[in-house]
């Protein structure tokens, strides 16, 4: 429908910038949702406001049914053989380490497994009874609860070389100006296999968004602000998963072979005292 007409518009502008990836060595941009099987958006919207063009009480509401659950994976996995420049703010975070894919020292990294295929999207439609924001407001994130603290949240703005640890824990905060934001999840690179999973709260909050660091405000005014009660909070809980690294399968596989060939060895040689 013509309505989703706008998300389509941002997720050109945001995405275009991407290099191909796949061949380069150096690559100027992280692998994004296109490289890791596509967007997964949890849509909010204010229903039930008094004012749909400038509300003072209402609800918040979300519409996910997320159709497959994010995979967190190295830059080696996403994009082999490539690394990012000295100089990029992700580079020690993300970067492989060194020597793997042939990266160079310079541009080594821990080899933390990523991902950001959620995005977070708001969608104000008065005429459909979906609300504008409040004049003066904001909308805000914070994280409730999280399955691992190694599980890290980072905004990234690429043209400005940001890379910033956002909801530092439980209880942390972000305010958010409805545009479509696709932060990144992060998981250490030795991280067991499994599944990992972060519950957001999203309000209402009762001061104005200050813009300088993207879609997201992580100001210490922001980071402080509180909720406006008169809008009832919704939540949001996202799902990931590790898997097993294909290194690990192979050593794994090795392991096995070594122990079915030690096992017939010791049958044969109880076979022939
Ligand atoms: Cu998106």
């Amino acid at each position: 429908m013509n309505l989703l007409k706008p998300s389509l518009t941002i997720r050109t502008g945001l995405f275009a910038a991407f290099p191909l990836l796949g061949n380069a060595a150096l690559i100027t941009a992280i692998p994004g949702p296109d490289d890791q099987g596509g967007m997964i958006m949890p849509m909010v919207s204010i229903i039930d406001a008094d004012d749909v063009m400038n509300p003072s009480s209402g609800r918040l509401s979300v519409a996910f049914n997320p159709q497959a659950v994010p995979v967190l994976r190295s830059l080696e996995e996403w994009s082999p053989g490539s690394w990012f420049a000295e100089a990029a703010a992700w580079r020690p975070d993300l970067g492989s380490p060194a020597g793997v894919g042939g990266t160079p020292a310079a541009n080594a990294g821990n080899g933390d497994v990523f991902n950001n295929q959620y995005g977070f999207m708001f969608m104000s439609m008065p005429g459909m009874g979906m609300a504008n924001i409040p004049v003066g407001q904001s909308l805000g994130l914070q994280l409730v609860s999280l399955s691992s603290p190694d599980l890290r949240s980072f905004n990234y703005v690429n043209s400005a070389n940001l890379w910033d640890e956002v909801f530092a824990g439980a209880g942390s905060q972000v305010l958010w100006n409805g545009s479509m934001w696709h932060n990144y999840f992060t998981l250490p690179g030795d991280t067991p296999a499994g599944t990992y999973t972060a519950t957001f709260e999203v309000f209402i909050a009762d001061q104005e968004f200050s813009p300088g660091t993207g879609f997201v405000d992580y100001s210490s005014a922001a980071l402080a602000a509180a909720r406006d009660g008169n809008f009832e909070s919704a939540f949001i809980h996202y799902d990931f998963t590790v898997i097993p690294e294909p290194s690990t399968v192979a050593v794994f596989a090795g392991l096995l072979m070594l122990l079915l060939a030690l096992g017939r060895k010791r049958v044969e040689s109880n076979g022939h005292p």
